[in-house]
């Protein structure tokens, strides 16, 4: 694209593009098409087609699909190719045009019509891949008008996958969302439904690009409408299978493009509406670009119409400059690409003089005062001018950065940052001669006083009041724990706060660091979800990589019936992701099986992730047979702790038909117990162990230090945590227990040779 720009400088689209920075097309380092964009976990992720700069035979030149994300609308991340033709065997060399992508049950299903061949579908558990083909042949077999998929999951769970052109069809997917039943419907395209077009090639206006949802009761189905050059228009049902009714044009034609294809969401409380057109230079029908506006339905649920701007939709919300940016992150550039990093995700490459980021609303709050950035450089370097406004605005900073030996040896680089304050448009103008260096990330810290360093352990974030990073002497700061949907908070943990007060106070008298300890909300203790599947098979997946199984709920057993074996055992397999695996902690995992007829089922604990890492020492194998019959299995988790681990049954090899039930994995909690008895202090101290953290809260007042100390019956200190004061006249604190083995222990609450109380406590098995 950076070559082409230079080439074909008179194709600049002056339809809509300026030189002055914009905010559309939000993608600038290559041509993308055919947005679909997905909501989680408070991202957005777009899916979009890659139009080459280089054409063969004039015609659509598409061998990939691109995964970008954003927070707040106006800055997106570039996250690479999330899959291509390559990721298929049955594909061409061509063909790879407008994707979607859905998320389910762990799972991230892109549906990719390949021209000519077909509609595939692939599955990951990362948004960007990757993704594998567990099909290895097309989900929908057919030829040129099977593409465009849209793919929708109603509430009552039932998934619909519609495509087509210049016909609309659709299909029930079942629960696994690679595989179907029911036959192909195909809908009657009446001018009612889909519009009058203004000429007589088709029936109907509909074209192409399909989009399905729902939105307080009534389906949507916007689609790009004829005659060439498109525009987009919707259709209304109060069933997602129609009858439908057209409702008219949202987005007329514009934009130097002969195609359109549109994208529909919410995000953080805004409606949003992606689409492409011809915007960057050297733009046209087959090098598009994907934009962005920000639209509100008028109050009978009637879209308004929408045009195309290059000003794209105002942030969501504000970037923080105090957490790691990767370099890759993007509202403008001018001459940059990206490409992998050897560190890992993405980085910024093919740097010259004068070429620029621009990062939108950049929140830096009271002010930064140092800026650091990971940098490798097979040349002799350069410099970063970070600047506010614009390109050329005013310099906060200048960060040197030398030849590092190498374009895959990377270090840090730092320089001190001034006047650097508020909400501001940031610039990063890159210096130098050649290629001076390459990018992976980059972070600010911010001005003077103690920092305040706030990690977290499980899914969830820590807002502060007053915000920042650095405090002056004395300043109290509230820190508030917000676990992520299905989570929860347990406790501070750290030398500067312990306890499980939420909100906490903390105050600066020094530099200070904190860890939130989130837990994934459970019932009993029960890591997995709907254990006893008595919800059916929600949070399971059923993978068949090969071989054919299908899996369903039968009076509250899963059952998985085996048509025909895999080639590995593994290849059939149950699973259950997102368990939240902490290293050091001890589980077991316990569960109901048996099968038609005697067989074994083998059980793994694993990374749900590339590389799929096995925290088990071995698989666990078990022989099942027709009686039900409880099984049991401990591990220690010695990797890294993983929100993502993954439980699996595998019964890949082996035809007789599977029932599980009654599943389960809990902290080996050693320490689930027992104050057996007070020797001395007050009957007003309450303690309790959850999660192996023991947890003391009293309303007696305390000045001075107490220290909560744990000794074995031998007098040998085994752990200590300094108490918080909670209230007025209370402390608490909290100490994890989960390293200490069972037996009998003293926990004491001193100051000094002063003891507050000492409890005896059974650390049970
Ligand atoms: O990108 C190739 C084709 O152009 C898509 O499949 C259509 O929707 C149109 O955008």
């Amino acid at each position: 694209m950076k070559n082409e720009r230079m080439i074909i400088p008179f194709m600049i689209s002056l339809f809509l593009f300026t030189t002055v920075p914009a905010d559309n097309p939000i993608i600038q380092t290559i041509y993308t098409a055919d947005p679909a964009p997905v909501v989680h976990d408070e991202r957005v992720y777009v899916y979009t087609s890659h139009d080459e700069d280089v054409l063969e035979d004039n015609f659509f030149t598409m061998k990939e699909w691109k995964c970008y994300s954003s927070s707040d609308m106006v800055n997106w991340t570039d996250h690479g190719t999330a899959a291509s033709l390559k990721s298929f065997n049955w594909t061409s060399n061509n063909g790879a045009w407008a994707p979607q992508g859905i998320y389910r049950n762990g799972n991230f299903y892109l549906y990719c019509p390949i021209h000519m061949k077909g509609i595939g579908v692939l599955v990951s558990d990362n948004p960007w891949g990757p993704f594998t083909d567990p099909l290895g042949k097309p989900l929908i077999s057919g030829g040129s008008g099977d593409i465009d998929p849209t793919v929708f999951i109603d509430d009552d769970e039932q998934a619909y996958l519609y495509w087509g052109n210049p016909y609309l069809k659709y299909v029930k997917l079942n629960q696994n969302m690679v595989s179907y039943s029911g036959k192909i419907e195909e809908i009657n395209l009446t001018v009612e439904s889909f519009g009058r077009r203004s000429d007589t090639e088709r029936a109907t206006s509909y074209e192409e690009g399909p989009w399905l949802y729902k939105r307080n009761n009534l389906y949507y189905m916007v689609f790009a409408g004829g005659p060439i050059s498109e525009h987009i228009a919707y259709s209304t049902s109060s069933s997602p299978t129609g009858p439908w009714t057209y409702r008219g044009v949202i987005m007329p034609t514009q934009g130097g493009s002969f195609t359109n294809h549109a994208g529909v969401i919410d995000f953080k409380g805004k409606s949003y509406f992606f689409y492409h057109n011809a915007a960057l230079p050297g733009g046209g029908g087959f090098n598009r670009s994907v934009c962005v506006e920000q639209f509100s339905y008028n109050e009978d649920g009637t879209f308004p119409t929408i045009n195309m701007s290059n000003n794209g939709p105002p942030p969501a919300t504000n970037l923080d400059p105090y957490d790691t940016i990767q370099a890759e992150t993007i509202c403008w550039e001018s001459g940059i690409e990206t490409a992998p990093c050897s560190e890992g995700s993405m980085m910024v490459t093919s740097i010259s003089n004068g070429d620029y980021i621009k990062v939108k609303s950049v929140d830096f709050g009271d002010g930064a005062s140092s800026f650091e950035v990971r940098a490798a450089s097979g040349s002799s370097g350069g410099s970063i001018e970070l600047r506010l406004g614009s390109q050329t605005g005013t310099l906060v900073g200048t960060c040197n950065i030398t030849g590092t030996g190498g374009w895959d040896i990377w270090q840090n680089f730092q320089c001190d940052i001034s006047d650097c304050t508020g909400i501001k448009d940031m610039f990063l103008v890159f210096k130098g001669s050649g290629e001076p260096f390459r990018l992976n990330w980059y972070m600010f810290d911010g001005g003077s006083g103690y920092r305040l360093s706030v990690q977290t352990s499980g899914l969830g974030t820590v807002t502060r009041s007053p915000s920042g990073s650095r405090y002056s002497e004395d300043t109290p700061v509230t820190l508030t724990a917000v676990p992520e949907e299905g989570w929860e908070f347990i406790g501070w943990s750290g030398e500067d706060l312990s306890g499980n007060q939420n909100p906490a106070s903390i105050v600066m008298d020094n530099d200070k660091a904190v860890t939130a300890l989130f837990s994934r909300s459970t019932v009993d203790g029960n890591l997995v979800f709907n254990g006893d599947f008595s919800s059916g098979s929600d949070n399971w997946t059923l993978n068949v990589w090969s071989g054919s199984a299908t899996g369903s709920v039968i009076d509250g057993e899963y059952n998985i019936s085996i048509e025909s074996d895999g080639t590995n055992n593994h290849d059939i397999q149950l699973v259950q992701p997102e368990l939240f695996l902490e290293n050091g902690k001890t589980y077991v995992v316990t569960f109901d099986a048996y099968a038609v007829s005697n067989r074994s089922l083998e059980a793994n604990v694993e990374m749900a992730d590339e590389p799929w890492t096995s925290y088990l020492q071995e698989l666990q194998s078990f022989n099942l047979t027709d009686v039900k019959q409880t099984f049991t299995f401990k591990f220690t988790m010695e990797e890294l702790t993983n929100v993502n681990g993954r439980l699996g049954f595998n019964v890949g090899i082996g035809k007789p038909s599977v029932f599980i039930d009654n599943v389960s994995v809990k902290i080996f909690d050693p320490t689930e117990t027992v104050f057996r008895k007070r020797i001395k202090g007050s009957s007003e101290i309450k303690a309790r162990i959850r999660y192996s953290v023991l947890s003391l809260e009293s309303p007696v007042h305390l000045s001075g230090k107490y220290i909560l100390k744990v000794y074995s019956m031998k007098g040998q200190l085994v752990k200590t945590a300094s108490l918080m004061r909670k209230s007025e006249n209370g402390f608490s604190g909290s100490v994890d227990l989960s390293q200490i083995s069972h037996g009998y222990y003293i926990v004491r609450v001193e100051n000094g040779k002063k003891i507050l109380h000492s409890l005896k406590m059974v650390l049970a098995e």
